[in-house]
C-alpha cells in the first residue's frame, strides 16, 4: 500500500523539485558592465531583484565599487579584476568610484 501511494506522488513530487530549481535558476541573470576610459560602459540599467552585475575594469589603472546605499565600498579594483555585486533589494542605486568621482551607474532593480 505505502509503496503504491510513493509511486503516485514520485511524478508529482519530482515536478515539484525541478519547477524549483528552474525558479533558482532562472532568479539570477548577469549583466556584465565594463570600466573603460574612466567612466561605466552603460549610464544606466535596469535588472530584476537577485540578478548579478559584474563589473569589469578594463583600464590599465585602479578603479573601485562604491554604493552607498547597500553599504558596499570595495577594495581597490586592478585593471583585469572583476567585482561582482548581487542586487537583492528593489530601488533604484547609484554605483560610483571613488577614485574618479565623475563615474556613475544607475541600477534600477525592479
Ligand atoms: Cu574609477
Amino acid at each position: 500500500m505505502i509503496g503504491f501511494l510513493l509511486r503516485l506522488l514520485r511524478p508529482a513530487v519530482l515536478a515539484l523539485v525541478l519547477s524549483w530549481m528552474s525558479a533558482g535558476a532562472s532568479a539570477a541573470t548577469v549583466h556584465h558592465v565594463a570600466q573603460k576610459n574612466r567612466a561605466f560602459s552603460v549610464n544606466e540599467i535596469t535588472i530584476a531583484r537577485g540578478d548579478v552585475v559584474e563589473f569589469s575594469n578594463n583600464d590599465e589603472f585602479l578603479h573601485q565599487i562604491y554604493i552607498s546605499d547597500m553599504g558596499i565600498d570595495s577594495a581597490e579594483q586592478h585593471p583585469g579584476e572583476t567585482i561582482t555585486v548581487t542586487f537583492s533589494q528593489t530601488g533604484t542605486f547609484a554605483v560610483h568610484c571613488h577614485i574618479h568621482p565623475k563615474m556613475l551607474l544607475v541600477v534600477h532593480v525592479n
